[in-house]
């Protein structure tokens, strides 16, 4: 291998992101994924263990771990920690009942030293569906201005139904892992 040929394949790696998306089951993380991809949403079933994706996002390659939200699968989601670069956090914004169990979780998962480097992005999805609450509602319910100080976070409204908002998530995350891992651009 030429010198050249190992440079560029340093530059390549260098350009990867870790992303991990979680969130109670059915909150949408999987039509998520689709829906950046430019992929069918028509056609899902609830994820049982995980699904990797690996997406070229701007100049950027990201490696998308889409895990399973359901609640006797929660306790897998620690695997999948290690080397995390950017959290997605994704609730169903319309799923009022279980606002509690999903502050819970997200409560949880954030005491989790391995993450506590990590850009996180909270994704107020379904915003479609009438009567879903707004993201500043959201905001407020998960409690979210108590986060550590140090937390590099933001919420988006979105909706994978329809796609809105989900560039808007990705992109500020997208800059917010690259201004910390990247010096040189
Ligand atoms: N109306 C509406 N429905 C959505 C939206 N996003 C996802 N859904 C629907 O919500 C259901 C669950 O979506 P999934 O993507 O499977 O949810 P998930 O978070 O991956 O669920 P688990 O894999 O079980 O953790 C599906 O029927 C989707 O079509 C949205 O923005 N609006
Ligand atoms: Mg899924």
């Amino acid at each position: 291998m030429g010198l050249l040929t190992i440079i560029r394949k340093i530059k390549r790696k260098e350009k990867e992101m870790r992303i991990l998306m979680v969130g109670l089951d059915n909150s949408g993380k999987t039509t998520i994924v689709l829906k950046i991809n430019g992929e069918d949403t028509s056609i899902i079933s609830p994820t049982l263990g995980f699904n990797i994706k690996t997406i070229k996002y701007q100049k950027y390659s990201l490696n998308i771990w889409d895990v399973g939200g359901q609640k006797t699968i929660r306790s897998y989601w620690r695997n999948y920690f290690e080397q995390t670069d950017g959290l997605v956090w994704v609730v169903d914004s319309s799923d009022l009942r279980r606002m509690n169990d999903c502050r819970m979780e997200l409560g949880n998962l954030l005491k989790e030293e391995r993450l506590s480097g990590a850009s996180l992005l909270i994704l107020a999805n379904k915003q479609d569906i009438q009567g879903a609450l707004k993201p500043t509602e959201i905001a407020k319910v998960l409690n979210l201005d108590a986060l550590d100080r140090t937390r590099h976070w933001n919420i988006v409204g979105c909706s994978a139904y329809n796609g809105d908002g989900l560039f808007e998530g990705f992109d500020w995350l997208v800059q917010d892992i690259a201004s910390r891992i990247y010096v040189i651009d």
